[in-house]
């Protein structure tokens, strides 16, 4: 099948899940072809089945803000037209579900009829999606999707309970492809990052309010009073200046290292003890199933979809959001001796082999088949 895949190419889960996903397909002997303003992060290699096309949006100066939307569903119509495209799968519905539909009526008019599959993640529905501004579109464009899936149970209730939604909503959970992983245990350069005699924390994230940077910060404080230990905090975003001004004003600064965006987050995963997670809303947890893929418990907060990741007690633990103490003390737990943190890590790897991309590959490929039959059963 020729599919056509839109999404946002940074850091964030969305992007990373929609570019694996895109490369498991191609490997399946799909045909894919990603559509964004830049190359997807995750996306390194190019090939006849893996093509990737550039959205531009000149500069105009009458634009206060230069419309997107409309290159999107532009560069979508051409390139379904040439590429003969069968398929359309957005992630994110904001504002990548409004500028598929436009783009399959624009392609109706010339007689070329392609369903569109919507993949809802998160903040597209909890935090912006939900916003007044934005709502009457999202609602619109969700219901006009062919077919609707969401990475977590939570995540369907959340946007049954907060949109007027007419479709049914397919849960498919996020996924991880361990083929792509290029480290293993042997090659784990823990000694780069700490002393033997101490433990690895580590965070990743895009670094905004809704990932609760000053917990992380507060919870390493607690765990190396009691234990060596080090922090790596991955990522970059708006609140890693305040991670910075808190460590240093706890006095626990050179003990926290700011590594930035990363493409080598399997290697710091590799050397990780412990993974922190202590989000106001999480609609699946990415980088958390990340870590336990590579055998590191997870402290989290236990909201949103992450209790459908992380099993409370077996691959870590959760508490309520903000609760730093229990979430320190919890860690403490985990790392106080060789044995139980060898119990957990094996744990966190057992429950994330439940997500390995061969169980969700399928998934996706039934949800094709079905968007294909909603949408003839309508047009015809
Ligand atoms: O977490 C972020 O800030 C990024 C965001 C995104 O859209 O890329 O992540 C969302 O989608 C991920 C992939 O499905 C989920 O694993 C994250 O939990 C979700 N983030 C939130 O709900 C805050």
């Amino acid at each position: 099948m020729k599919i056509a895949i839109v999404c946002y190419p940074t850091f964030g889960g969305s992007g990373v899940v929609a570019t694996e996903l895109g490369i498991a397909l191609a490997n399946r002997g799909h045909e894919i072809h990603f559509i964004t303003y830049k190359q997807p992060v995750r996306l390194e290699l190019l090939n006849e089945r893996i093509h990737f096309h550039e959205v531009h949006v000149p500069e105009y100066p009458l634009f206060q803000y230069q419309p997107y939307e409309l290159a999107l569903s532009s560069k979508l119509v051409d390139t379904i037209k040439f590429f003969g495209i069968e398929l359309l799968h957005v992630h994110y519905a904001i504002p990548h579900a409004y500028a598929g539909y436009m783009a399959k009526k624009m392609l109706e008019e010339d007689g070329i009829y392609i369903p569109m599959v919507t993949t809802l993640h998160g903040t597209d529905i909890t935090l912006v999606g939900k916003h007044p501004f934005y709502k009457p579109a999202v609602t619109f464009s969700i219901n006009k999707s062919d077919v609707v899936t969401s990475v977590s149970e939570n995540l369907k209730q959340s946007t049954l309970d907060l949109f007027h939604i007419k479709k049914e909503i397919h849960v498919i959970p996020n996924f991880i492809d361990k083929s792509n992983y290029n480290v293993d245990n042997k090659e784990c350069q823990r000694s780069l990052m700490a002393n033997e005699n101490e433990r690895i924390i580590t965070h990743i994230s895009n670094f905004r309010k809704v990932k609760r940077i000053p917990d992380v910060i507060q919870i390493f404080k607690q765990i190396q009073d009691k234990i060596p230990a080090k922090l790596m905090m991955v990522g970059e975003g708006p609140e890693k200046e305040k991670a910075e001004e808190l460590a240093e004003k706890l006095g626990i600064k050179d003990k926290v290292v700011f590594l930035g965006n990363s493409n080598q987050v399997d290697r710091i995963l590799c050397f990780s003890d412990l993974f922190l997670l202590p989000s106001e809303t999480e609609s699946f947890g990415l980088a958390a199933l990340e870590a336990m893929m590579h055998r590191v418990p997870v402290i989290s907060s236990n909201t949103g979809g992450i209790p459908e990741v992380n099993v409370q007690g077996i691959t870590g633990f959760m508490s309520n959001v903000g609760d730093v103490d229990e979430m320190a003390f919890n860690a403490l737990k985990i790392l106080s001796d060789d044995t139980t943190l060898t119990k957990f890590k094996d744990n966190a790897e057992k429950v994330a082999h439940k997500f390995d991309i061969a169980n969700v590959l399928p998934l996706y490929e039934k949800v094709y088949e079905e968007a294909f039959k909603t949408y003839y059963k309508i047009s015809y």
